[in-house]
């Protein structure tokens, strides 16, 4: 074995100890894809597969992260291990994720076993949610036993990843009523569970009643039905709900064969998006050299071309279509 291989199986076995630092590292490799990363992930994989992934998406100070945070402390006391990703959709620039991040982590000082990460929505392409998914991966073989992944429910990407978990927790809030409405289009039909949190402020009644609404549109046919529960977060209230309502579902899914068919998509989806990443790396090294796409821009601005015989060229320089 070369030293660089000694050294990743080194760095393999302190993941699977459970090693905060390594656990860390790692997930900077593969958010950074690193060339390590691959390797890396390949050794992880065999001891993957055991952790429930769970996404918990919501709008903007919905109170996702107090949620989070309190339904993982509830989950470590049950005895369970937690890691908690958070994917801050903000900018790189703000820094307003890492500062949370440090805040969160000392709340969770004294609780070893709930790791706790942030990650950039900065996404290189198709970046994200394989990087963030890898992250699982990457907490999934150090032995977590639930991953709770809380994003924004705005962009392609956030949507991706909660639609690629085992299990998808909807926040609401009372307030104007616009909420439901506008989650309706596209992550109303992901939620395996609704929460509505911050029920302690006036107008939840409302918020309950067209989320039921909404539910009474889907078809009969819909083997679950997504259960609502009111959470105030900050009180800790409805969590242990909440928690029971999680159970059940994820019983109800594996006796229904559900959990599986849902894996089976999950890979689905990330074997084409570990394709189209791998052909693109492969495209730009061979057949895109520094500067090349920029010419054929121009070049196709201006009329000289078109868009359809460049990369028609490209890819036949690549040795991916027979000239
Ligand atoms: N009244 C009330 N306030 C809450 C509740 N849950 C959270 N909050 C408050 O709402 C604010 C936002 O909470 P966060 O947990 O940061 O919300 P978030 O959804 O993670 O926010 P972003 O990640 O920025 O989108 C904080 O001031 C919380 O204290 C609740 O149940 N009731
Ligand atoms: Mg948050």
């Amino acid at each position: 074995m070369s030293e660089a291989d000694n050294r990743i199986q080194d760095w393999v076995e302190n993941i699977f100890r459970g090693d905060v630092r390594a656990i860390s590292r790692a997930i900077t490799a593969v958010e950074n894809r690193d060339s390590d990363s691959h390797a890396l992930l390949k050794l992880l994989f065999p001891r993957t597969g055991k952790a429930a992934l769970i996404g918990i998406t919501g709008p903007a100070g919905a109170g996702k992260s107090t949620l989070v945070d309190g339904l993982a402390a509830l989950m470590r006391n049950q005895g369970h291990s937690v890691g908690i990703l958070a994917i801050d959709p903000s900018s790189p620039f703000s820094g307003g994720a890492i500062l949370g991040d440090r805040i969160r982590m000392q709340a969770h000082a004294a609780a070893s076993d709930i790791f706790i990460r942030s990650m950039a929505t900065r996404g290189a392409l198709g970046g994200i949610s394989s990087a963030t998914l890898d992250a699982a991966m990457v907490l999934d073989a150090a032995g977590k036993d639930f991953i709770l992944i809380e994003t924004v429910g705005v962009g392609q990407d956030e949507v991706e990843i909660i639609r690629l978990a085992d299990i998808t927790l909807v926040l609401s809030i009372p307030g104007t009523g616009d909420d439901v409405q506008a989650f309706k289009a596209g992550i109303m039909e992901i939620a395996d569970i609704f929460v509505l949190n911050k029920s302690d402020l006036p107008g939840a009644d409302r918020v309950e009643q067209e989320i039921r609404s909404l539910l009474s549109l889907a078809p009969e046919s819909q083997a679950w039905r997504p259960e609502i529960i009111r959470t105030v977060a900050t009180r800790q209230e409805g969590l242990e709900n909440l928690w029971q309502a999680i159970t059940r579902y994820l019983a109800f899914s594996r006796e229904r064969g559900i959990f599986d068919d849902r894996r089976r998509e999950h890979w689905q989806a990330r074997i084409m998006s570990l394709l189209q990443s791998r052909l693109l790396d492969q495209l730009l090294r061979n057949a895109l050299p520094d500067g090349a796409l920029s010419e054929y821009a121009a070049q196709v601005a201006s009329r000289q071309s078109d868009p359809y015989e460049i990369t028609d060229l490209i890819l036949k320089q690549s040795g991916h279509l027979n000239p």
